[in-house]
């Protein structure tokens, strides 16, 4: 089989609200490989908010796929070293390793529908179904916008939320977190995450205050820049840390891991690699008993989860539109399992694609 060519679009998804009050928008970029016998494989990499799709699609076309065409897409290893190895001039970080993953999970969904199995199944499938948390609760919510969030997902079976923390005025996190805890209860695993906001002074001063609430986890406290800072905070404080959705590669969670700067790693499969890059990283965590609760994309990240040994979570966010894929995945008493399908199992609906198409 041989790469004749690779399709690219852009699709610009409306969130409905509450979330659209924060992020108006995600947009896609997609892949769709083609083959000489007549399989096509979907990859896709999401943009939060939009910013960079451009320059994801265009090192994608210009640098990637010429490495592509007249390879045979099996090779899925081999194919991802040589996109790695392209511009070596150019850091694996952000832009390029977005491009990266798209094209890798492209590579994953043809794998598997050349031999007529899900991806999980070939990556070694260790667990049915993995608990889902939800996730949302952004800086523009009022706090009763978050409890009825929050419940909405309770009312799934989830048993974790996560909400954010930020706001300008630092005691105000406090007293929200305080008023969503009394609103839930003690039943419920509360996160809170805080997108890199503060330094690490601050971190100290909130961090202290939200020990009384008995957090499951308190997400990227400081920028993901700085590692040697994440692991202060996280040796400060009594609260287990997570971060890794702005990491890239194994190379970036080797340093996360060796520097010991958090208790969960959140890589995100569109932006650190992929699928085969993920597998890594959660191996190479495995080996240090680290959990792994990725970042968004529920149903990809399903395929990886179910197949590794330290399966934390699967995070599912409020407000994107279900109407985006033909065959959305189903949250059913808190929990997610990998669909059956060949391949990864996701194609946009016909609606979204006429509707969203850039
Ligand atoms: C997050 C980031 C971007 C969009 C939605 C949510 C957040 C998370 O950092 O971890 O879910
Ligand atoms: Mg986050």
């Amino acid at each position: 089989m041989k790469i004749t060519a690779v399709e690219t679009s852009m699709l610009r998804v409306p969130n409905n609200p509450p979330v659209s009050t924060y992020y108006r928008e995600n947009r896609y970029v997609v892949a769709r490989i083609r083959t000489d016998e007549g399989l096509e494989g979907l990859g896709y990499t999401m943009l939060v908010g939009g910013a960079g799709a451009e320059s994801v699609r265009e090192y994608l076309e210009k640098s990637l796929v010429p490495q592509l065409i007249g390879e045979n897409p099996l090779h899925v290893g081999r194919l991802w070293q040589k996109m790695y190895d392209t511009d070596r001039g150019i850091r694996k970080k952000g832009i390029p390793v977005y491009a990266i993953s798209a094209l890798d999970i492209g590579l994953w969904d043809l794998l598997g529908k050349s031999m007529g199995r899900p991806v999980w199944q070939l990556l070694g499938a260790c667990a049915e179904a993995i608990a889902v948390y939800g996730s949302g609760g952004f800086l523009s919510y009022s706090v009763d916008d978050i409890v009825t969030e929050a419940e909405g997902f309770l009312a799934l079976g989830c048993r974790h939320y996560k909400m954010k923390i930020g706001r300008p005025n630092l005691m105000e996190n406090v007293e929200r977190v305080r008023a969503v805890r009394k609103a839930l209860g003690d039943n419920v695993e509360l996160l809170v995450d805080a997108n890199q906001r503060w330094d690490v002074a601050t971190h100290l001063k909130i961090g202290r205050r939200l020990e009384e609430f008995d957090l499951f986890w308190y997400e990227e406290p400081v920028l993901a820049d700085n590692i040697a800072q994440c692991a202060q905070v996280a040796r400060a404080l009594n609260i287990p840390i997570a971060t890794g959705e702005n990491e890239y590669t194994r190379y970036g969670f080797r340093d996360l891991i060796e520097q010991k700067a958090a208790h969960y790693l959140n890589p995100d499969i569109h932006r650190c690699g992929g699928i085969g890059e993920l597998m890594k990283i959660a191996h190479l965590a495995a080996a240090y008993d680290l959990p792994i609760a990725p970042h968004l994309v529920p149903e990809l990240s399903i395929h990886v989860l179910v197949s590794i040994p330290n399966a934390a979570l699967v995070e599912v966010l409020a407000g994107a539109p279900s109407e985006l894929w033909k065959e959305p995945p189903e949250v059913k008493n808190g929990m997610l399992a990998p669909p059956n399908r060949p391949g990864h199992g996701m194609e946009f609906s016909a609606g979204a694609l006429k509707r969203f198409t850039e």
